[in-house]
């Protein structure tokens, strides 16, 4: 049937899907909007084939049925769903992948707490199971401020709890195991007999699924596969309101692990992954790896791992991830790419073969096996590189440092600024730019500054104003960006790093001190939003 309704502003083109505070979501037609303005984006739902599923969050299990019944009054023929409406955004984008499918529709808010005061969010990804690029958001946007009305299969709900095939109109839907073809893909890239054998040799590792939709795949991969101990996985049920936390895997709300990582009962390996399982976090008995660093430690040597023993095509960071990784590319002979925040700009590299992995700042890590970060993937790597290695994960961190020296690396996070005010802080930071060269700031000389652009080398579009970057004559570089991934007030980040060639055993907020001192100087932080200390330091 169709429904009459009245435009509602979608999330605007540069944010990564539609993220909102739930009771947004739950509005009358809201949901169902987003849902056929994208479908009018793609050219319709006729003859489609579409992966749906998401992290298990509270209105997940409402939202699909809406998605299936105005998927089968579109036209689509094939819904391919997670049992019980379960997909990691990784394991979605295999499964577009796998089935060759037009898209799917990742249901998620990703790091962002759940539940009805708390936030949710939709994403669609394209045939290559990447995220949208900026020109489909941009065509979403648009039609979902020129909707009148929308489609929608007037039947009851379908029963997602069994895996197998049923029927909705002229749409059959699959359901299937979550965990099954990622754990296959898993399989074919990493040296499972290797990693079985670590575990068995008395290896031990606790794995934080902080209530989210990671559990179950953990579980399977981890202990049922490669033999972990039972318990390795721990809060690996995923809860409608990931147990009233915030799955960020960072050491800030992943505190637990880290305080078991650094404490006398260590295991030999931690890890977490976010609310949407794209995120991961790796920690040594007493030493926590930076995602900078992470990438930079994989990429250097994933050659001793199945998939990448032929040797990496390229690496891609994000423009604020620390320079660590481009140094292992240069080592490597091969290039480096810095891109703007957000997985979607990795794609078009990957699929024209140009890197092979990638990386944020932000807790993400991924490779061409799939279109978007992928949690349980870095820890695989990992513990495949562990099980070859045969040294703990402060021996390889170490040597790491010792070959390349270190990027002391830190993100300060300044949360629920109103928006006139930080976007007063950005638009005066944009403003001295051209000015800043030469300046000195307490102990540090500005060598350059630039509001960062990026060319995308393989469609030639141009993304402008991607963050500021101010490089200092000490080596040391800071960057600031607002956030698009929050739905209360504006978030400024503050990226602050320093390079040194020799001096790798610092403490991190010592070694950043003069950097941290003059971005805070140059910005006017505390004149314009009136604090100086960060909500979230990770
Ligand atoms: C944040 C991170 C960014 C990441 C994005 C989506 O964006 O900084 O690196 O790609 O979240 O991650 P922002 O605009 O808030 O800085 V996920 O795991 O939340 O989909
Ligand atoms: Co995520």
């Amino acid at each position: 049937m169709k429904i009459e309704t009245t435009p509602i502003e979608g999330q605007k083109p540069g944010t990564s899907g539609l993220r909102k505070k739930t009771r947004v979501f739950m509005q009358p037609s809201y949901l169902e909007n987003f849902i056929q303005a994208t479908f009018a984006a793609i050219g319709g739902g006729a003859g489609k084939t579409l992966v749906i599923g998401g992290d298990g969050r509270f209105f997940n299990k409402r939202a699909i049925q809406t998605i299936l019944k105005m998927a089968a009054a579109n036209g689509v023929t094939k819904a391919i769903v997670g049992q019980g409406g379960i997909l990691s955004t990784p394991a979605a984008s295999h499964l577009i992948r796998l089935n060759e499918a037009d898209g799917g529709f990742i249901l998620s808010a990703s790091h962002n707490p759940a539940g009805i005061d708390q936030d949710f969010g939709i994403k669609f990804n394209g045939a290559n199971g990447g995220p949208a690029t900026d020109t489909l958001s941009a065509k979403i946007y648009d039609a979902t401020l020129s909707i009148t009305a929308y489609h929608l299969a007037d039947t009851g709900d379908i029963d997602l709890q069994g895996v197998g095939v049923v029927h909705l109109d002229d749409m059959e839907i699959h359901i299937v195991d979550p965990v099954e073809s990622y754990l296959a893909l898993m399989e074919q890239l990493f040296d499972f007999t290797a990693i079985q054998a670590l575990f068995a040799g008395g290896f031990t590792m606790r794995f934080d699924a902080m209530h989210a939709v990671t559990g179950p795949y953990a579980r399977a991969i981890l202990e049922e596969t490669l033999g972990a101990a039972a318990g390795t996985v721990v809060n690996g049920i995923p809860l409608e309101d990931f147990g009233g936390g915030h799955p960020d895997p960072n050491p800030i709300w992943a505190k637990p692990l880290m305080d078991l990582m650094m404490s006398d009962h260590a295991p030999d390996m931690g890890a977490a992954s976010d609310g949407d399982g794209d995120r991961n976090m790796i920690v040594g008995r007493g030493i926590y790896v930076t995602p900078s660093d992470s990438l930079a430690i994989l990429c250097a040597n994933a050659h001793l791992v199945p998939a990448y023993a032929g040797g990496l095509a390229g690496i891609a960071r994000s423009m604020p991830t620390s320079a660590a990784s481009d140094r292992v590319a240069k080592n490597l002979g091969i290039d480096a790419f810095e891109t703007p925040t957000g997985w979607k700009f990795f794609g078009n590299l990957l699929d024209a073969g140009k890197v092979t992995i990638c990386g944020e700042e932000s807790a993400g890590t991924g490779s061409s096996h799939v279109r978007e970060k992928d949690g349980l993937w870095a820890v695989l790597l990992w513990l495949n590189i562990l099980a070859v290695r045969k040294q703990s994960v402060s021996e390889i961190v170490t040597d790491h440092w010792q070959t390349y020296g270190r990027d002391y690396y830190s993100r300060y996070d300044f949360e629920g600024i109103a928006p006139e005010r930080a976007n007063t802080l950005m638009t005066g930071l944009g403003a001295k730019i051209p000015a800043l060269a030469g300046q000195v700031f307490g102990a540090l000389t500005v060598a350059k500054a630039d509001a960062f652009s990026y060319l995308d080398p393989v469609d030639g579009s141009v993304s402008e104003n991607q963050g500021v970057r101010i490089f200092f004559e000490s080596g040391a570089r800071a960057v600031l960006r607002l956030s698009g991934t929050g739905t209360q007030g504006a978030t400024l980040r503050i990226y602050l790093e320093q390079y040194s060639a020799t001096d790798i055993a610092l403490d991190t907020q010592s070694a950043l001190k003069d950097v941290r001192d003059a971005a805070l100087m140059i910005c006017d932080l505390e004149a314009i939003i009136g604090r100086s200390r960060p909500d979230v330091i990770t």
